[in-house]
């Protein structure tokens, strides 16, 4: 299932990072937002994922938003994840970057994660910039508004014409510059600028990896292309010879 090369490469690296997308957590129940299951009520992702789309109908894009809250505080995080956790217990420098704003990183341990596209727990208000978490009064409006200026609270997340927050964009290309080995699974890299971080990483000297069930456009640019479900895959990697395992070394 693994290349020779691999295994050579993750059992002498200091330095890896994993850059997943929403097909690590599809095997949890949360829909991928493109193919087949990528649509809501008919829309397509760039048609509910941006700021005039939230002006025009804020209730439409607050729908779209609870039903993906409640899908996600109903799932759990899968193999998939749990093996990238344990991974950054065998690495001495290990990093996430994911496009998900699901926190199914974080609830499998993952530590070192950066969320470039924001996160579901979290909403601020477009008027004064407060912050809101999920269980606030005003979020139990269909249109949530805030107590202090009646501004409109929308999901901390990054929508299309957004920037990615400078820190967060930063730590994360310097991770996939410092990678010896770079892992892209479940994203069909469609998305700028995330979708630049396999080459970043790859022109930096890392061994670029991608875990997929089926090509995408980043396949052409790997140095491996492992095909199967990222629930199956990575608890197999588990099982390489790595750092970790040099137990007694000084
Ligand atoms: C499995 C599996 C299993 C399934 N195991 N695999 C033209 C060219 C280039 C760029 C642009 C352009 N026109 C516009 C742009 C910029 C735009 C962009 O990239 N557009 C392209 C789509 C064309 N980018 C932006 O706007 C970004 N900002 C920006 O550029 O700022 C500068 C700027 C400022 C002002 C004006 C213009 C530019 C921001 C992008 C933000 C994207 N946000 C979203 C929503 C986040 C919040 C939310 O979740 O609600 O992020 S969109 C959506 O797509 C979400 C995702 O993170 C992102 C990526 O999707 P992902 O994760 O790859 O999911 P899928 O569904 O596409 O793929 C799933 C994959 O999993 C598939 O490959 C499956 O095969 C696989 N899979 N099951 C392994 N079990
Ligand atoms: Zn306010």
């Amino acid at each position: 299932m693994f290349s020779r090369a691999l295994a050579s490469r993750l059992s002498n690296a200091e330095s890896v990072t994993v850059f997943t997308g929403a097909g690590i957590s599809a095997e949890s129940g949360v829909p991928t937002f493109r193919g087949k299951e990528g649509l809501w009520k008919k829309f397509k992702v760039e048609e509910l994922a941006n700021f005039d789309a939230f002006m025009r109908d804020p209730r439409l894009v607050w729908e779209w938003y609870r039903h993906r809250m409640t899908i996600v505080s109903s799932v759990v995080p899968n193999p998939g994840h749990y093996a990238i956790a344990e991974m950054e217990n065998l690495f001495k420098d290990f990093s996430v970057i994911t496009q998900n704003i699901d926190n199914l990183h974080q609830r499998a341990g993952s530590r070192t994660v950066y969320e470039l596209h924001g996160s579901i727990e979290r909403n601020f208000c477009i008027g004064c910039g407060r912050d809101f978490p999920n269980d606030a009064t005003a979020l139990k409006e269909a249109v949530p508004r805030c107590d202090f200026c009646s501004g409109l609270i929308r999901p901390d997340v990054v929508w299309f014409g957004e920037l990615i927050p400078g820190d967060i964009w930063n730590r994360s290309v310097s991770a996939a510059e410092r990678a010896e080995v770079f892992f892209s699974i479940g994203t069909s890299g469609v998305v700028y600028p995330a979708a630049s971080l396999p080459s970043i990483a790859k022109r930096a000297g890392a061994y670029f990896v991608e875990i997929n069930v089926e090509p995408t456009e980043l396949t052409s640019k790997a140095d491996e292309f492992i095909c199967g479900k990222s629930a199956s895959v990575l608890p197999r990697l588990l099982s390489i010879p790595h750092p970790g395992h040099k137990h007694g070394s000084p």
